[in-house]
This record gives C-alpha cells, structure tokens and sequence, in this order.
C-alpha cells in the first residue's frame, strides 16, 4: 500500500517535474547542495526502464533460509597484542578457503585468517599503531567504521594499499565505549570484498561502561554477532556472476560466517552486539517467542536509557547491542533470534549454570536532554539529496569524483544536515545513509522527534523513501571524509560524496 502511494506520489513528481522543495528555514548559514544540478532527473524516464531490470523491489526480497542449528557459533578470535613490536596491532586482507558445504571448498577473504577478521578493542583514550598489509591480488583500504579518527587515518577510497603494500595507520579511540567494525572501501571493489568475506568488530571500551554492570566477558556473556546473507553459485562466492547493481541478496543467513550456527548459553543475562554486516539487505530482528529483550545501545555506545522491545530494524552498517534475559522464560520452549518473516537465524541452546548468581539488568538514566534546545533551533546548513536505483544512484544530483569536494565544515562546529530520499516513479527505495569520522544525533524524521531506541550516538541511519532526517553532525578531526549509500553496490555506483573538515 505503501509502495503504492510511493508510485504514485513519483508519478505526481515526475509530471510535476518538480525539484524537492527547499526547506525554509531561518538561516545564519547559506544552505549548501554540493552544486545540485546537471544530473537530477538521470535516468529516470522510458528510455532507462530497461537499465531498471534486476532493481531490487524491497517488497520482494528473496526470503532467508531458517537455520538448522547444526553448527556452534564460531566468535571471532581477539586481536592480540604486540609485545616486541614498533606497533600494537596486524591486520592482513588475506585469500583463504572456508568450508561451508560438506564437500566443497568456498573461495573467501579475511583478516588475518580465511573469513570475517579478528575483534579489535581499543581503550577509551588509547592511541594505537596498526600495521595494515594488502595480501590480496587487487586493491584494498582498510576503513574503521564510526572511529572518529582524522582523515589521513580512516582507510576511505582514496588510501588505496596495492597490492603486497604494507601501511601503518594510528587510531585514537577518544570517544564513548561502542561497537564499531572495519571493512574495506576501495571504490568500485567494496562490495565484491566485503561479500567474499572481509569485515570484523571493533571496540571502543571503558571501564565506567564496565561498572553499569553490563556483561562484558567477550565470547562468554558478551557476543559478537555478524548478521550477513550470501548468495551462492555451487559453493562458490562468484561476486561477478551474482552481483545485483541494486545490492546483492542472498537467501543464506551466515552468522560471525557460520551458516546453520547454535548457540550455547551458559548466562541467564547475555549482551549481543549486533551488526548488520549485508550488503544489502535490511534486517528486523526478533525473538521467536515473541519475548522482549532490552536495547542497550545504538551505533556510537549507550543509549540515553535502555528500551524494552520486542524488535529492531537494522539497515546494512548499523549495530545495536541488545540485552536478553533468558531467566525469564521457558528453557524448554526453543528460542532463537528471528528475522521479520519468523525463520530462525540464531537458535539458543540452553546450558544456564542455575548457581550463576543473576546481575541486576542494567539500568539507567541520563537526565541531560538528548538534544538541547539551541541544537534542536540549529537551521539546515546542508542538504543533501539521495535519488535513483541500480547503476543510477546519485547524490544531489551528482555521482562520486574522488576530485571534487562537496562540502566544507569546520572541526568541532555542530551543523544541521538534512537528508532527504527522493522517491522515482518505481517508490524508491531504503537508503542507509552514512557519514565518516562522526558520531551524529538524529534530530528529527520528517520533522518528530526520534523514536527513543534512536536516542543515542549513530554514524548510520535507516531512509524510508520519501523521508527527510535531520542530523546534527559534528567532526572532531580534521580531513576529507566520505558521506555515502550503506548499500554497497551503490556506494560502488558512485552514490557518495566528500566533506572536508578544516
Ligand atoms: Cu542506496
């Protein structure tokens, strides 16, 4: 019904021939649209409808296979250390073999091993060195997503490490204890890599966040959990072969990469840290008992308070961290975290020491507002417009130019961006839309406020077509960073853009 209204309204649009109206809003700032123009309407008329075959119709999204519950959950190793090294830490974008299928070999990448990477965890305050190598036989970066480091050091598409090269990067972890991860961002080859395997979890800790009594033992109480779908063509990952230029969605649920995962609790109260690691795909996720559990975190750390709930909806990039209590419910009845549709992507397998002594559940309040009055007056500074489908995508009108600066806003100044997702004759589509080297506030969707699971630190955010968010974005460091389409075969088509902070 939805996506009807959504036709019709891109009809009316389209006749109309009208532009997104501007927001009038009182200003102290002109309004920047990174040159809108040129481009706008690319692409969207009869002659492109061909172009559009293969476009990724979200209300027709190939469904995800239930798992079995064959296999434990495999938790990614922690990144160790360096003890007699000029450096902390290594991380290699290495070819491996992973064996998803009885009798069949798959051709994957990793980090420091054959799949997915280790767990990086960095210190509130602490300033590391990390040794990146490029083992693979194209070109690779190495991006720490939601890390608010400079430019110089968060691995965008023009640090490029060819191949067999080897770079140190610096990372200052000076922001509040989160769940970040790294992948890779070279442009046009983004997606293909993190498809055959490279992405891992990066955490920023703190021992306040520690004393909220929170679990935090990792691969005990505190779980990683990488949700991503994969397309197969045999057992081979044939990104080239299966790639759709909308994103690429697959019907097989991996989970930390292990397909058909359990897993085994031993905790009553267990924390997850989730990620939606896809491509593509959007996930809501749910307890197959209809149970709730307790949202405790956003993409940048701890929410204003924690939220009961009984789902979430997580677009490709974003992470939540979640607490389920499993002392209150029936160890004989199977529980499994669900997608929407009810299939079991995580089935529990209960093994709860009773003599474990409970923790309180976590609880707090943070009485300062979420948002002060002056941020909520801030005017727009920068609008910022998401259009099209397929190879078509664009960003006011304009695609990727590794050359072109759209933007410019200075360090440590708050400004209001507002982004808005122009819908096109087939509805549009969700965009998840992110911004490098910040932590931002959704200040509003389509002027209200945002609901309060959405009350916390974010580097991404979810863009129902149509919809217009208002963040207020602030850059710590200085340099040029990306702002982009989450889905990654569109970042790949160019739906990105740059601001440099001075
Ligand atoms: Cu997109």
């Amino acid at each position: 019904m939805k996506r009807k209204l959504f036709i019709f309204i891109g009809l009316l649009l389209l006749l109309a021939g009208c532009k997104s109206p501007s927001t009038n809003q009182p200003s102290s700032k002109p309004v920047e649209h990174g040159n809108m123009h040129s481009e706008d309407s690319m692409g969207m008329d009869h002659e492109n409808m061909e172009g559009m075959q293969g476009h990724m119709d979200h209300d027709d999204i190939p469904p995800l296979q239930a798992s079995k519950g064959i296999k434990e959950l495999t938790i990614p190793p922690l990144l160790e250390k360096k003890q007699d090294a000029d450096y902390d830490y290594e991380v290699v974008a290495q070819e491996g073999i992973t064996e998803f299928f009885e009798d069949g070999a798959t051709k994957t990448y990793g980090y420091n091993g054959d799949l997915l990477g280790p767990t990086m965890r960095l210190k509130k305050g602490e300033t590391v060195k990390v040794k990146v190598r490029n083992e693979l036989k194209e070109p690779t970066t190495f991006h720490w997503h939601g890390l608010e480091v400079p430019g110089s050091e968060d691995g965008g598409p023009s640090k490029v490490i060819q191949p067999g090269e080897t770079k140190m990067v610096t990372l200052k972890a000076d922001q509040p204890a989160a769940t970040l991860w790294y992948h890779p961002h070279p442009h046009e080859l983004t997606a293909k890599q993190v498809f055959k395997g490279l992405a891992g979890m990066l955490y920023v800790t703190d021992t306040d966040e520690d004393a909220t009594a929170l679990p935090h033992t990792y691969g005990v109480d505190d779980i990683p959990l990488i949700f991503q779908d994969r397309l197969f063509d045999g057992e081979q990952l044939n990104y080239d072969g299966l790639m759709n230029n909308d994103g690429t969605i697959g019907d097989i649920s991996i989970v930390n990469g292990t397909m058909n995962p359990k897993l085994t609790i031993t905790q009553p109260i267990m924390r997850f840290r989730i990620l939606n690691g896809a491509n593509a795909r959007n996930y809501t996720f749910r307890l197959s008992n209809a149970g709730t559990f307790t949202q405790i975190a956003s993409d940048g750390g701890l929410l204003s308070e924690p939220i009961e709930t009984e789902e979430i909806t997580l677009s490709p990039s974003e992470r939540a961290e979640i607490l389920i209590d499993f002392s209150k419910m029936d160890p004989h009845e199977p529980i499994a975290i669900t997608d929407e549709a009810g299939n079991a992507l995580l089935p529990f397998e209960w093994k709860i020491d009773e003599s474990t002594e409970k923790l309180d559940a976590a609880a707090w309040t943070d009485n300062t507002p979420f948002l002060s009055e002056e941020e909520k007056s801030l005017p727009v500074s920068k609008e910022i417009e998401l259009f099209g489908m397929m190879d078509k995508v664009t960003i006011n009108g304009k695609k990727f130019d590794p050359n072109r600066i759209d933007f410019r806003q200075e360090k440590g100044v708050s400004e209001v961006w507002e982004i808005y997702n122009k819908p096109d004759m087939m509805g549009g589509m969700i965009h998840p839309f992110h911004i490098h080297g910040t932590q931002f506030k959704i200040i509003s969707r389509d002027g209200k406020e945002p609901e309060p699971h959405e009350r916390g630190w974010k580097d991404s955010v979810l863009i129902e077509p149509d919809e217009r968010v208002k963040l207020l974005v602030t850059f710590p460091e200085e340099g040029i960073y990306m702002y982009h389409c989450h889905i990654l075969e569109h970042e790949d088509n160019g739906m990105m853009g740059q601001v440099e902070v001075y």
